[in-house]
């Protein structure tokens, strides 16, 4: 259930997909947004945790997403959009990271307020991918964000990677450890149809790169094509002649 599940995907395809993001909008309140159908994965995670920079390495790009050595640095909502020119397929929420102590104290109460509305409300919201420095692994405030969505992951509606970053920075043996400290952290949310993943992310050593855009791609997929209820299936069937 928490082992990043590696789904039928052709890399090569996905990376591609991830390619294609681009700049759409940028946010500083919640009703700024556009109201949207599109499939929405937002990335998630404290400051400094490396969200801007996930997104760049996903998307083969430098400079999309604005990463920094300064946390917190992303301080809108930024929103990219993916697929074809066109016909954009989904979008990428690159989030306000949390628990910078540098900033204001008021600044800081708003701008959680906004994260914990955005994933409460957002409807078009269908995956979460929350940035876990490998390091610390998940903090407390991580573990609050996880309480805001724990609904929506729980019932399936909203699926949930966790990627550990910066794994460049930790031997095999610690890399195991954090993984395995990650995957029990996350049991509680487990049921049968969540859809939880915990995998390890180095922007630097290009590590998980082609597996998270894989998963991604496969997100957005299944959020476009949503399967019967079983329901439909079971009265389809029972209209079929018997003899
Ligand atoms: N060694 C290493 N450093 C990384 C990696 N990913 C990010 N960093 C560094 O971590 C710092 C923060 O990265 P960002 O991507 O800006 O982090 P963020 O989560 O977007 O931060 P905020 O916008 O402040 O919330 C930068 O100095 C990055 O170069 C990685 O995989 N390996
Ligand atoms: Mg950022």
């Amino acid at each position: 259930m928490v082992a990043a599940s590696a789904p039928a995907m052709p890399e090569r395809e996905a990376l591609a997909w991830a390619h294609s993001a681009r700049f759409l909008t940028t946010a500083s309140k919640l009703d700024q947004l556009p109201v949207t159908e599109l499939p929405e994965i937002a990335f998630v995670g404290r400051s400094n945790a490396g969200k801007s920079t996930a997104i760049n390495t996903l998307a083969q790009q430098r400079r999309l997403a604005f990463a920094s050595k300064t946390p917190g640095r992303t301080q809108h909502i930024n929103l990219f959009a993916l697929g074809p020119k066109d016909a954009p397929d989904a979008l990428f929420a690159d989030l306000p990271g949390y628990g910078y102590a540098a900033v204001e104290r008021a600044a800081k109460l708003r701008w959680q307020q906004v994260m914990a509305d955005y994933l409460e409300v957002r409807r078009s919201l269908s995956g979460v991918v929350l940035l876990v420095d490998s390091r610390l692994g998940l903090t407390d405030l991580d573990q609050r964000l996880l309480a805001f969505i724990a609904p929506r992951v729980r019932t399936g509606e909203v699926r949930l990677l966790v990627l550990l970053t910066k794994a460049d920075k930790l031997s095999r043996k610690e890399a195991n450890a954090a993984l395995r400290t990650a995957g029990e952290a996350l049991g509680e949310l487990a049921t049968d149809d969540a859809d939880i993943g915990v995998a390890l992310f180095s922007a630097l050593k290009k590590t998980g790169v082609g597996d998270v855009a894989r998963t991604l791609r496969e997100w957005v997929r299944s959020a476009q094509a949503p399967r019967p209820p079983a329901t439909d299936v079971a009265a389809e069937a029972a209209t079929v002649p018997t003899t």
